[in-house]
Parts: C-alpha cells; sequence; structure tokens
C-alpha cells in the first residue's frame, strides 16, 4: 500500500481490491505466496496511474493507489477504513476482475465500506457477462442495487476517469454499461504493477494481455460475449514499453493473458518486437495461450520460441469430437493434436492443457479411458482438468436460464472446480469422484516418470517440468483447490469464514490449521523429493536423450490411423476419415 503524505487537502484513495473466494470450509483462499499475477489488477492499476498522472480530479488534487490481491494479501478492512477516514471518506473502492465464484466475497468485502457510506464500485467477467447475456437482474445482481454497489460492466480503458470522478462527487452511478462499446487497446496505458505487488508472488513475474477478443464460438466460453470475437490488440510499441518499464524494476518474466494468442492479428510485429528487445539483453521468458491450430501458421511456434516462449497453454479440451462438436469447438481437430504438440516440442517447450470433464458423451469409464490414451498416444506435459461449467456469460449458461433448468444458486462454486448442473450420464456424485480421479489418473508416479523421459528426449527444461509437476500432481489432493488457484503456504484466519457458516473458535481453528500445515507440507517434501530423484536419475541414465515411446513417434504418412485416439469412439473414427480425404490430392 502507498504510504499517505499528511496534506492539508484530502487525496483520492483509489482501492483496487482483487477478492478471493471462498474454499469448501467457508475459508477464503489466500497464501503466503500466490503462484500467478492477476492481471486484472495489473490492467486496473495501469488505467488508474494513468488517471492519477492527468490528475483527472482537477491540477493538485492527488490520487493514492493501494493494490490487494486477496489471493495472496489479507484484506484489512479496519485499516482501509480507517485510511479513508483520514481522507473524509473521500476515495472509491474498487471491486476489480470480479469472477462468478468470487461474486459473494467480493459482496462480503464491499458491505463494511458500504455501511461506512464509501463508494464501492464492482467489474469484471461476472458482471460484466450477466448483463452481456442475461436479463440485468439475474444472476445475484440484484444484490449489488440493494448494496449500493455500482456495476462496471464492459472495459474500464477511456472510461475509468468517469468512475474516479462520479466517485470523488459521491455521486456513483448505479450502473456503468460498455458492454456495446468495446474500447481499441492501441495507445491505451497498459497493464502495470509495482514490484512490491509482483513479490507476493512466486517466481517474480508478470503479465499483460496483448490482445482481447477470439473468433471461435465455443459454447461454454464467456470470453466471447465479453471480450468480442474481434482481434483487438497492442500496438509492438506498447508492447516494448511495457517490457522495458517491468524491466527497470528487474521484471522480465510475463504471461501474456491473450486466450488465444495465435489469433491476436499482431501476433507476429509482437514477437519481432519481444525477439530485438531479447537480442538487447533483456531475459524475457513468457507463457501463452494458444488454440490446437496454431502449428498451421507459418513461423508461428518458431518465432514464439525465440521470443522467450517457455510454457505453452492449449485449449485442448477433450479427445472425443462428439465432445468437442456439441460445444461448438469444430476447430479442434483431433487428427491435428500430434502435430501441434510435437511442434511445440520441437522447439524444447512445456505444453500444458486444459481438458473438460462433464461433456454430454463423458462417463466414468469414458473419461478413464481417454486419459490413458492422452497418456500413451499424446506428446502433452501437463494437464488440468476442469469440471464443464455453466458460467455465467456463456452461451451454455445462457440457454439453462432460458429454459429454466435447474442450476446450483451458490455463484461461489462457479470456478469449474465444482458439479454446477446436472449431467445426461453421471450422477452429481459421480461427476465430482471422477474429477478428482483424473488428476490421480493422469499424474502416477510412472506417468511422471514418462513425462521426465520424453522432456530429456526433446530438450525441454526438466527442472522446469519438475516445478510444474509438482504443483499439478499435489493441489488439488492437497490443498482441495484447482493449482490455478494454487500458491505457496496456506494462510486462513477464522474471521474469513463465510458469514452463512458458524464462526470457529481458536482453539479449534489454530491447532487444527497447525496440524493440517504440518501434515501437507511433510506430503508435499516428499513428493518433491521423489520427483527430484526421479529427474536425476532419467537425466543421468545412459541413452536418455535417445528415449522414444508412440507419443514422440512423428506423425506416420497414414495418419496413424491405428491409434486409440481415432479407433475408440465414432467420432475419432469419423474424424480420421474426413483428415484423410483432406489430405487427397485433388483430381
Ligand atoms: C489470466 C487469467 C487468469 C490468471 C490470472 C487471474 C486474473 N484475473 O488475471 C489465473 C491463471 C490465475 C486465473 C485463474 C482463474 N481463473 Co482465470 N482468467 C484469466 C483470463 C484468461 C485473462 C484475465 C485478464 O487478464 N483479462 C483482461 C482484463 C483486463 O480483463 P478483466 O479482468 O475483465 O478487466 C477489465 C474489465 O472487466 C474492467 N474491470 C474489471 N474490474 C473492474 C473494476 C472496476 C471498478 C472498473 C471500473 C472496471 C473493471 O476493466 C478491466 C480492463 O479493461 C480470463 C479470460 C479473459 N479473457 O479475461 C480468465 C477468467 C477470468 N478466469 C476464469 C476462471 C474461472 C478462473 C479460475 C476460477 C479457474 C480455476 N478454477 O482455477 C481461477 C481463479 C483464480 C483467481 N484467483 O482469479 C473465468 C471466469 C469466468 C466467470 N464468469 O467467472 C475466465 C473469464 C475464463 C473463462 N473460463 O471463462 N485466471
Ligand atoms: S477458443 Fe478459447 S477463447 Fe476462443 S471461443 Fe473457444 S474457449 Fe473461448
Amino acid at each position: 500500500m502507498s504510504v499517505i503524505a499528511s496534506s492539508p487537502a484530502p487525496r483520492f484513495q483509489l482501492i483496487l481490491i482483487k477478492p478471493s473466494h471462498y474454499d469448501d470450509d467457508g475459508y477464503v483462499i489466500r497464501w503466503w505466496r500466490g503462484m500467478i499475477p492477476s492481471n486484472s489488477l495489473a490492467a486496473l492499476y495501469g488505467i488508474a496511474a494513468d488517471c492519477a498522472a492527468r490528475e483527472v480530479l482537477g491540477a493538485g488534487v492527488a490520487i493514492d493507489i493501494a493494490v490487494i490481491d486477496e489471493t495472496n494479501t489479507r484484506v484489512d478492512t479496519r485499516a482501509l477504513l480507517a485510511r479513508l477516514r483520514e481522507q473524509n471518506g473521500f476515495g472509491l473502492v474498487a471491486l476489480v476482475g470480479v469472477q462468478s465464484n468470487q461474486y459473494p466475497r467480493a459482496l462480503d468485502i464491499a458491505r463494511p465500506f458500504r455501511e461506512a457510506g464509501v463508494p464501492v464500485a464492482m467489474g469484471g467477467f461476472h458482471v460484466s457477462g450477466c448483463l452481456a447475456m442475461l436479463d440485468g437482474e439475474a444472476v445475484g445482481l440484484a444484490a449489488c442495487r440493494e448494496m449500493g454497489v455500482s456495476i462496471f460492466a464492459g472495459e474500464a480503458e477511456g472510461r475509468l476517469d468517469q468512475v474516479i470522478r462520479d466517485a470523488a462527487a459521491n455521486q456513483l452511478a448505479p450502473v456503468y454499461n460498455f458492454m456495446k462499446d468495446l474500447p481499441g487497446l492501441d495507445s491505451a496505458p497498459t497493464p502495470f504493477l509495482p514490484k512490491r505487488y509482483v513479490e507476493h508472488t512466486l517466481g517474480l513475474s508478470s503479465s499483460f494481455d496483448a490482445g482481447r477478443g477470439c473468433p471461435y464460438q465455443c459454447s461454454f466460453c464467456t470470453i466471447i460475449n465479453v471480450q468480442g470475437r474481434k482481434s483487438r490488440f497492442r500496438s509492438a510499441d506498447d508492447v516494448e514499453q511495457l517490457v522495458r518499464t517491468n524491466w527497470a524494476q528487474g521484471i522480465s518474466k510475463f504471461f501474456i493473458t491473450d486466450d488465444n494468442f495465435a489469433r491476436n492479428r499482431e501476433w507476429e510485429a509482437i514477437l519481432d518486437r519481444l525477439i530485438a528487445l531479447r537480442a538487447e539483453g533483456i531475459p524475457i521468458g513468457l507463457m501463452i495461450q494458444v488454440d490446437t491450430l496454431c502449428h498451421k501458421i507459418p513461423r508461428f511456434v518458431e518465432k514464439s520460441k525465440q521470443a522467450g516462449v517457455t510454457r505453452v497453454f492449449i485449449g485442448l479440451e477433450n479427445v472425443n469430437p462428439d465432445n468437442l462438436v456439441n460445444a461448438k469447438k469444430r476447430q479442434n481437430k483431433i487428427t491435428e493434436y500430434r502435430r501441434m504438440l510435437l511442434a511445440w516440442k520441437a522447439q524444447g517447450i512445456i505444453t500444458l492443457a486444459g481438458y473438460i470433464l462433464g461433456f454430454p458423451a463423458d462417463t466414468p469409464d469414458s473419461i478413464r479411458r481417454d486419459i490413458a490414451i492422452i497418456q500413451r498416444e499424446l506428446p502433452l506435459d501437463v494437464i488440468e482438468f476442469f469440471c464443464l461449467t455453466p458460467l455465467p456469460g456463456s452461451e451454455d449458461h445462457q440457454t439453462l436460464w432460458r429454459d429454466g433448468v435447474e442450476m446450483d444458486p451458490d455463484l461461489n462454486i462457479y470456478d469449474v472446480e465444482h458439479v454446477c448442473t446436472a449431467h445426461p450420464k453421471m450422477s452429481k456424485g459421480e461427476w465430482e469422484a471422477i474429477y478428482r480421479e483424473a488428476w490421480s489418473l493422469y499424474y502416477t508416479p510412472a506417468h511422471m516418470r514418462t513425462l521426465l523421459r520424453r522432456a530429456v528426449a526433446t530438450g525441454v527444461p526438466v527442472g522446469s517440468l519438475v516445478k510444474i509437476l509438482v504443483s499439478f500432481a499435489t493441489t488439488v489432493r492437497l490443498e482441495n483447490v484447482h493449482p490455478l488457484q494454487g500458491g505457496v503456504l496456506r494462510l486462513k484466519h477464522p474471521s474469513e469464514r463465510r458469514p452463512e457458516m458458524a464462526r470457529e473458535g481458536a482453539l479449534a481453528f489454530w491447532p487444527r490449521f497447525a496440524w493440517e500445515t504440518v501434515r501437507k507440507h511433510a506430503s508435499l517434501a516428499a513428493a518433491i523429493v521423489r520427483l527430484v530423484a526421479a529427474a536425476v536419475v532419467i537425466t543421468r541414465a545412459k541413452g536418455s536423450t535417445g528415449y522414444m515411446d508412440q507419443a514422440l513417434m512423428p506423425v506416420g504418412e497414414d495418419g496413424d490411423e491405428t491409434l486409440d485416439l481415432f479407433t475408440q469412439t465414432i467420432g475419432g473414427r469419423a474424424s480420421l476419415a474426413r483428415a484423410k480425404v483432406a489430405a487427397r490430392p485433388a483430381a
């Protein structure tokens, strides 16, 4: 938090809070160190710092900006209220990047501020998605109106001035709706967080979105309905400037958060600029997110490597084409999966894939079969499982809502780790059980050894892979949260329990918390020792660089037609047949 200088004129206190959400026991998910910094906070900070520099409240009226990411910092309401009181309540609490699962927590954070008469505004995917797809009341938006929390739908670039001025005049509008007017990003303030905030996450990396929007139409996706399907992008000049600003504070590792960087129309200019900056000596390291056809874009994979990409997240989602068609994810061609993954492997880049469980054709047995096929036949390093969830803002949610189909009323569990609606073939219990089982099916000690062998053979950095495997193999089992919500050393406080759940006494809470912490860390230490030992043995083994298995085999001329990937499902056979027809030379 910035220090308030004593001054006779009140200074506007802009408090940016990114809420976390509650775990299954009702406690806020918070860590000593988070895994990944919040890009929503970085985006808002960049825009707010620009407002402060331009003195949008008038010449000489200072704006102090405080940043709190609740996943790694406790929201000390009392201290924040005292700070606001010192400035005669001149300020705004901005609840930033609030997702549906964070909405109940965001309201709980807002309550004491509203009771004290402090202006509060909320933005992010929940309110934007609801206003884009629903009637302006659903889901739960009435709670904001009742509490006097202002709803901001759309993007803050070019609009935060107005919100700050309205808050300063204590005249926030109940709703700001810019959903039909998404801003261009060229020359917009770029995401930025001062180092003192970035240090609350591991690995000193920051983030930026080089663009927004995706051309595809996946029915479970909220992004296209909030950020649109047209590619809006930052210029290479803006990206260079943000890299330099970060490097000035010693940060050169970035997560580019575009949901599909391969469809950012400026990808090549941006990568070329990053390549030039690396040549200058800035040790840029990048993680990007792409689609399964990215390898078909000439030069994309190679330039990604040259620009410093070390990890790539791919929206694989499923290996059963029937499920992909059902989700309108027709662009995912399973016949291309191996080519795409091998293209990244050829560059020594770690591949991570999102995999959704609970599509209509899924059953516990089909999921077990598909995971085994992936292990055997796809050269993929890391997989993350999610439950198919009707996220507010998605077409799936809109359809169920319109049809009056029952969905769980507790938004706190819309975190893609919980089951929120019925499935045609699995009971809720079966679905929940196979979600948990999937993690242990994939991350077996034997398969992790195979992944390490493949890494040694393909030049993937083994140390980095070990770190990721530790997190993905243990977080669900030990912490009961998804690795994307994970961190180091879980922190809890009795006062941070969901108000709907009984507050525990100190004597019950602290001894149990201490014992849980010791138990979990002993188990974590054992997992680390096992994996590191396996990595050392495998790296030193004679002939390790020549390791080969089914997954690493080059795609055959026959398109691998005997693989289980294609023979085990009707859709798989049909996909292969279609791919063969497409590959046939024209008569
Ligand atoms: C990067 C990312 C992450 C990162 C970092 C989190 C972050 N928010 O930066 C990581 C990997 C940690 C992550 C984790 C998760 N994520 Co995520 N993530 C994203 C992603 C790809 C980009 C976020 C981003 O930077 N967007 C760009 C910023 C600038 O947009 P924005 O946040 O909407 O903010 C703009 C406006 O909304 C507005 N605004 C926002 N707040 C405010 C406040 C005020 C007062 C005002 C005026 C304006 C304003 O102005 C901003 C600038 O224009 C989004 C998808 C997307 N395209 O946004 C998913 C997304 C936000 N994530 C999602 C989910 C579900 C999760 C997880 C729950 C998954 C899981 N189980 O682990 C966790 C939750 C962890 C957490 N604590 O946040 C969902 C949320 C859907 C929903 N309706 O709730 C999304 C939309 C993806 C999806 N599947 O649909 N995520
Ligand atoms: S490819 Fe990804 S971002 Fe694009 S529509 Fe599908 S899920 Fe959404």
